[in-house]
């Protein structure tokens, strides 16, 4: 099971019938100024470092933007914003993002969404939430304990993340913990069992101390959508507050 893996399986996947069509139908007519590209027009993987610390949870690739290039937050204004502030942030080689092969690095970050299918009007039904979920329960298990943060970019990834975390064994508070911009929370858990192996009939516990416990802090942080950014909801001083701060807890 390796990342690489998952993301063969993942670009596969056509479970859901209304974004399967969504995807597909944008990627037909095209925007006017893109009419030349071939729309990837598939589920999008995560980007960025395979041994992050920190990890971007957004909400689902764009129509033109994701959809289009094949890569998270690639080729759309969200994406300028936020790769913008990753490289003042010493997270990204550069500070442009416009397709899959433009030589753009993440060090120490990742960047990836809890529904992978470009949505109508950027909002994924419950169900289709619930559907995706476990690829991003898997990604974030396979990136495993070298990721300490998650900035979270709106209400929409903060729930489905939360529910994720959930069901993976982390201590999450009930009520459950807000979204707001500018809020932290960290949950906890026991790090996973050992391989089953070690309890098989005749193997013999090591009695060893208990394996030491995990730690993952939530950042809650205004999407990077247009809807925020042109409006100054949401300014690059904003964000790039809340990077450094990902930054000293992932201790990068
Ligand atoms: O083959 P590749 O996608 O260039 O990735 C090689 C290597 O670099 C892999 O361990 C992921 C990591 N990486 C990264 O750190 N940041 C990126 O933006 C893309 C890949
Ligand atoms: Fe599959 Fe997720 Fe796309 Fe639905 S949104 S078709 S579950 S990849």
């Amino acid at each position: 099971p390796t990342l690489a893996a998952l993301d063969d399986h993942l670009v596969e996947c056509r479970a859901c019938p209304r974004l399967v069509a969504w995807r597909e139908h944008v990627a037909d007519v095209k925007r006017a100024s893109f009419r030349d590209d071939d729309y990837w027009a598939r589920p999008v993987p995560g980007f960025g470092d395979e041994r992050a610390g920190i990890v971007v949870v957004g909400l689902a690739p764009a129509a033109h933007g994701a959809n289009r290039t094949g890569r998270m937050f690639t080729g759309d204004r969200s994406g300028d914003f936020l790769f913008a502030a990753m490289h003042r942030t010493g997270l990204a080689n550069q500070a442009t993002s416009v397709s899959a092969d433009d030589g753009l690095r993440l060090t120490g970050i990742r960047v990836t969404a809890p529904v992978r299918c470009a949505p109508p009007d950027n909002k994924p039904t419950p169900e289709e939430r619930r559907r995706c979920g476990p690829y991003l329960a898997r990604e974030v298990e396979l990136l495993g304990a070298t990721v300490r943060v998650a900035v979270v970019l709106g209400g929409f990834g903060w729930q489905a993340l939360l529910s994720t975390l959930a069901e993976q064994g982390w201590a999450v508070p009930r009520p459950r913990p807000r979204f707001a911009h500018g809020a932290e929370v960290t949950l906890r858990r026991a790090t996973p069992r050992p391989a089953p192996g070690a309890s098989l009939p005749g193997v013999v516990p090591d009695g060893g101390p208990p394996p030491p416990e995990q730690t993952l802090t939530l950042l809650g942080c205004f999407h990077v959508s247009q809807q925020n950014t042109f409006t100054g909801r949401l300014t690059p001083q904003m964000l790039d507050d809340v990077l450094l701060r990902a930054r000293e807890l992932a201790g990068l």
